[in-house]
């Protein structure tokens, strides 16, 4: 009997999987039946942008928490697919930092090409998923949002890739409930141009607080104020941006900060992350981690520890994304396929035990980014992955955190070679704060 395979979510982590079992169907090998379940009606996961906030078209939480005029926030060149370039893609070498349309038409031409879309159930929610030791199968329950109707079936073997910046982490200040103005999460944010002559409040100093501050800046904002609970962003902001101390309470319209200072403001973006959230588990198949590079309870960052039958993709937080997940994919079929061998629970939980370490090892962002490329490389040396120059893409990145120590509103008008290539980028047309267009059409035109 040919096993089965279910895979939660058709995102970039579950299209790497697709991917990756079609690669090895096409050397020939003989491998398992393939269900992917995908909630929405297209794949690419957050990079399938929708103007909806709230709930989706069937009441369920609307997934993306991207917004117009998303530009990449980290360069191409640590991104890009070993197996497919954007030069393959786009037939020419493209400017390094995209904006969301270009990567999302980059993320489907892969799969395109593997024809691997009707491997896919789209509209398809997964709505529970239980394991029986008795037939050694799992029961994937899954609700057909168009046709409304449920359907249950078993497989050997589950694939979690559903995402984890999807569930809003919305913390409680005192006097929110009476704020005299808007209040909301970045998952809800969709377009600056709604803030313009505005002044904001954000909480959060991470990528969404720079970029959405970023955003609202470039689109006409009045002033940016961004209050941090640990330390400030540091970095060169403009002079209508502020860095504060933690927030405390507001009252009104007014927001008053730990260190007694205050300010008025019309907005607040909860920019407080997001939470690892799987509804559709119970708590024996559940995973429960904070956002770190070394997660809770994944031998090697994909097996569940606790049934090694299941695995999960992309749970990590990310500053390798593309490869890092094709690496997984790749690295999960191969153990599904028993080409890869399991060692004993104790080695497993072990293993994430070093991994925790090594990373709490480490004090700085570079520290973090060489960690990650040491795991990404780690698992392409154990399947058939195209090698690629890992130590270069982290090369990008140092690059990329020099450059946006010089400049936070210009760092994306730098250009990087390809790792896969090693072809440079051309230099953009346009720099960023001045390109409003976020088209492809518009990107392409160097
Ligand atoms: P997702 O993209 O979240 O895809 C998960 C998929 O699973 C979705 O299609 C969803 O509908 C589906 N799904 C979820 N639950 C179910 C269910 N119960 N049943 C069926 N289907 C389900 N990365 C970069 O490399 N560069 C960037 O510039 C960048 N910018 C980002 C900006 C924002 C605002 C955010 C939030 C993230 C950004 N990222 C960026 C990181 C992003 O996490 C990855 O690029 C990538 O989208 C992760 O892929 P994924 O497949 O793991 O998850
Ligand atoms: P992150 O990277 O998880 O960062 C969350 C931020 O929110 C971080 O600065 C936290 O501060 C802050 N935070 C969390 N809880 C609170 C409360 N209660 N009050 C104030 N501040 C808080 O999430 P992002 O959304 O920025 O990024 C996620 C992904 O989206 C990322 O991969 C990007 O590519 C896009 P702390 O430092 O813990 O004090």
């Amino acid at each position: 009997m040919t096993k089965r395979v279910a895979v939660i979510g058709a995102g970039p982590s579950g299209l790497a999987q697709l991917r990756a079992f079609q690669s090895a169907a096409n050397n020939g090998e003989e491998v398992p039946e393939v269900v992917c379940y995908e909630a929405q009606s297209d794949w690419g996961g957050l990079w399938n942008y929708s103007w909806r906030t709230g709930v989706d078209e069937a009441g369920f939480p609307n997934h993306t928490s991207m917004y117009r005029y998303l530009w990449s926030n980290g360069p191409k060149e640590g991104l890009e697919f070993a197996d497919y370039t954007f030069e393959e893609h786009f037939g020419k070498q493209i400017a390094s930092y995209p904006p969301r349309e270009v990567l999302f038409d980059y993320i489907q031409g892969r799969v395109k090409k593997a024809g691997v879309r009707d491997k896919i159930r789209f509209n398809n929610r997964v709505r529970d998923i239980r394991y029986d030791e008795g037939s050694g199968k799992f029961t994937v329950v899954s609700r057909d949002t168009e046709a409304d109707r449920e359907t249950s079936e078993d497989f050997d073997h589950v694939v979690v890739a559903s995402g984890h910046f999807s569930t809003p982490n919305v913390p409680y200040y005192p006097g929110f409930e009476n704020f005299n103005g808007r209040i909301l999460h970045a998952h809800d944010f969709r377009d600056a141009r709604e803030f313009s002559n505005q002044d904001i409040l954000i909480l959060g100093t991470s990528y969404s607080a720079e970029d959405i501050g970023s955003q609202c800046w470039k689109y006409g904002c009045k002033s940016v104020t961004v209050a941090h609970r640990t330390a400030p962003m540091g970095f060169d902001w403009p002079e209508n941006w502020k860095e504060v101390p933690a927030l405390e309470r507001v009252n009104g319209k007014t927001a008053y900060f730990i260190d007694g200072s205050r300010t008025t403001v019309h907005a607040i973006i909860l920019c407080t992350g997001y939470k690892h959230h799987f509804a559709f588990l119970p708590d024996d198949l559940r995973l429960k981690t904070a956002n770190r590079l070394a997660t809770a309870d994944l031998y090697k960052g994909v097996v569940w520890n606790h049934n090694p039958k299941m695995f999960y993709l992309g749970m990590q937080d990310q500053w390798f994304t593309f490869n890092m997940f094709d690496a997984q994919a790749w690295w999960v079929r191969d153990c599904i396929m028993g080409k890869i061998g399991l060692p004993s629970k104790e080695a497993m939980i072990a293993d994430v035990e070093e991994r925790v370490a090594r990373e709490d090892e480490g004090e700085t962002d570079y520290d973090a980014i060489k960690y990650q490329g040491d795991y990404v490389q780690e698992l392409i040396d154990e399947t058939d992955y195209p090698s690629f120059d890992v130590d270069g893409a982290c090369e990008a990145f140092y690059a990329w955190k020099k450059h946006k120590k010089e400049g936070i509103m210009t760092f994306r008008d730098n250009c990087y070679k390809s790792v896969m290539t090693g072809s440079m980028a051309p230099v953009h047309h346009t720099v960023w704060v001045s390109a409003m267009d976020d088209s492809m059409e518009s990107y392409l035109e160097n």
